[in-house]
């Protein structure tokens, strides 16, 4: 839903880049003999060529669209040249071109908050860059304005403006302009330069749209494609939603655009403004009302939010015709497979980032195969997230499974005894949201579990324990799952909330005791690593059993890949805990304490490092340990996990 927000001021200067036919350059990048000549991406799958998803400039001159299939597109331009999305786990691999964005907003994010919107585009609050310029070097002083300015297309002038201004250059340079079209006039000569810089330094060119507010901007933004700007002046806005058709606008091209077109004959954005604003909240609702009225005088107080990297993460497959899934192994199997790019990603996340997502949502399509009422929606279920690539793949089969009893629902007599008939699922899709950044330390402790553990799974244990639960358990113990509106914010009402309690879905009481045993502030390390322990223990020998368990000492001349072997006395010991025990415990964890990274130490919350470094005072030793030979090598960045 739309949300009206006052105009800040409209002196702000913002602009919306996109890329031009953004998977097409990342593939010519790759393959420069592509470079001119006309290319499109294809989605592969056997039936006919596959769909298009991106279409070269050259490609669109022959009339090849982006709803093609590859057999059409051969049939309208016989030399086009179709490159295929790079497939991994049986899906379409889009890190190429997700890297490839980032690339680009590194350096768009040069100049002022830049907010990453989708894998290619970008917006920019450049307002105060464009204030230092007219204070310090205005566009009237210069003695030559770039070409790449020139070639700026300013949208309509009115009459008086036209008299006075007969091209761009005068446009730019008139020291009579009102003070918010000079600061416009700076912020396009800034983004002419960062599209520069993209070009030069990336090989992408991309289009972009300068205005007062987003709205503008990004309409603006791909009205001069490729490789071109556009100015939006003050004095243009009503000229420019005048004539705009209804769907063309963000947000109208659905519901609300067809409701105004068939209940109040609106065509045009600037139809809107003979509706007087309570007319329009009477019949939208306060917010929405006031938002339409709003955006026909081309008021939009959105800002501009500082953030580069990605609000969620999300992996998704469709299933169509024929390919749906019908039996719950086939969609265990998908799960697993998308669950493990999403670990993935979450996990370079962490690595690159620091930033630790809470929520796990599973979406779907399915249908029915014996019911009419085929409309039913396969509802979208969250919980909280677990890090670890099995524990996500177990909790996004428990919200499948929930879901589709859900979505059963009378029929679920019939399908408990086989779940497996009865329905089919087209489109499968897992994603993270809720991401913040992660608490100091985690990522040292990821490593540092990683780097030792020879299976990924404890390591992913221990760590799925350091994630605070985003949502508490319910009242009844159970972990809550919540049906999500995929379109909305993810806010959770009580009233959401739905426990999954589903036949096998029901999550186990090792998640409850877990999800109690969290992390507290001021609890010992034992709390982000051991959940299933007591979280807040007091004791060392405690912690270096832990720690202990979760350390296995690597492969070295002095432990030849088994576990350290005890004497008969030593054995005898073991079974009477005792002081003598604990320091051969402490003894064990602290064998190759002199070779610990005290940065990973550093990283951990101040309460616990004292503990730590505690366990970790170097004991006086007989043999010292060879350096380079175990767990320092385990440590080095440099060493491939
Ligand atoms: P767009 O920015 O919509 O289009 P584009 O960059 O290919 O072309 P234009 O110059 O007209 O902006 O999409 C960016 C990329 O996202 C596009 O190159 C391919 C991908 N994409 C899909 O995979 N599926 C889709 O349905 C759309 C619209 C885009």
């Amino acid at each position: 839903m739309p949300v009206a927000r006052p105009e800040l001021s409209d002196a702000r200067v913002i602009a919306h880049v996109d890329m031009d036919c953004f998977y097409v350059q990342v593939e010519q990048r790759k393959q420069p003999e592509l470079r001119g000549l006309p290319t499109a991406v294809v989605q592969y799958n056997s039936w006919k060529g596959g769909g298009l998803i991106a279409v070269s400039y050259e490609a669109r001159k022959y009339g090849v669209k982006r709803s093609m299939r590859g057999d059409e597109a051969k049939e309208v331009c016989p030399q086009i040249h179709l490159v295929q999305v790079p497939v991994a786990r049986g899906k379409a691999d889009l890190n190429l071109y997700r890297n490839a964005g980032s690339e680009v907003v590194s350096i768009l994010a040069r100049k002022g908050r830049c907010e990453r919107a989708s894998i290619d585009e970008v917006y920019l609050d450049l307002t105060d860059a464009a204030k230092t310029m007219l204070s310090e070097n205005p566009p009237e002083m210069l003695e030559a304005v770039d070409d790449e300015v020139l070639k700026s297309h300013v949208l309509g002038p009115d009459e008086d403006e036209r008299k006075e201004v007969e091209n761009v250059r005068e446009w730019f340079c008139r020291s009579s302009a009102e003070h918010r079209d000079k600061l416009l006039a700076c912020g396009a000569i800034i983004v002419a330069d960062l599209r520069m810089q993209v070009l030069k330094e990336t090989q992408f060119t991309c289009s972009a749209g300068i205005a007062h507010n987003k709205m503008l901007a990004k309409l603006a933004s791909g009205m001069n494609k490729p490789a071109q700007q556009t100015v939006v002046p003050f004095s243009s806005v009503e000229g420019l939603l005048a004539s705009l058709p209804i769907k063309k606008m963000k947000q109208l091209g659905g519901k609300l655009g067809n409701s105004l077109q068939s209940d109040l004959g609106v065509n045009t954005v600037g139809d809107l403004l003979q509706f007087p604003v309570e007319k329009l909240q009477e019949r939208y609702g306060i917010n929405t009302g006031t938002w339409l009225w709003n955006i026909a005088r081309g008021i939009s107080g959105d800002e501009v939010e500082g953030r580069i990297l990605p609000k969620s993460h999300g992996c998704g497959k469709n299933f169509p015709g024929p390919q749906a899934l019908r039996k719950i192994t086939s969609v265990q199997r998908w799960l697993n497979d998308l669950c493990e790019e999403l670990s993935e990603r979450l996990q370079s996340d962490l690595d690159q980032n620091k930033r630790v997502a809470h929520t796990l949502t599973l979406h779907a399509r399915a249908y029915k195969s014996n019911d009419s009422d085929s409309q039913r929606k396969f509802p979208s279920k969250s919980c909280p997230l677990r890090y670890g690539t099995a524990k996500i793949q177990e909790d996004a089969l428990k919200l499948f499974n929930s879901a589709l009893c859900d979505f059963l629902g009378s029929h679920r007599g019939e399908t408990q005894g086989n779940p497996n008939s009865g329905w089919g699922v087209t489109a499968l899709s897992v994603s993270a949201s809720k991401i913040l950044a992660a608490p100091p330390g985690t990522a040292s402790i990821l490593r540092f579990f990683h780097s030792c553990e020879p299976s990924s799974s404890s390591s992913e244990q221990n760590f799925s324990e350091i994630i605070p639960d985003s949502v508490p358990l319910s009242p009844s113990g159970s972990l809550s799952c919540s049906e999500l509106n995929q379109a909305g914010p993810q806010k959770r009402s009580s009233a959401e909330e739905t426990q999954i309690n589903c036949g096998s879905s029901t999550l186990n009481r090792d998640d409850q005791k877990r999800k109690s045993s969290n992390y507290k502030g001021g609890c010992s390390i034992l709390g982000y690593l051991q959940g299933s322990k007591p979280s807040c223990s007091s004791s060392k020998y405690e912690g270096a059993e832990i720690a202990q368990e979760a350390l296995p000492v690597p492969p070295s001349e002095h432990n030849p890949g088994r576990p350290l072997k005890r004497s008969p006395e030593e054995e005898n010991r073991v079974s009477q805990p005792s002081l003598d025990h604990n320091l051969q415990r402490r003894e064990m964890w602290t064998y190759k304490v002199d070779e610990i990274d005290p940065s990973v130490i550093d990283e951990l919350p101040p309460e616990i490092q004292e503990e730590v470094r505690g366990w970790l005072r170097p004991p006086k030793r007989a043999n010292p340990v060879k350096r380079g030979s175990s767990i320092t090598n385990y440590y080095l960045p440099s060493r491939k996990m």
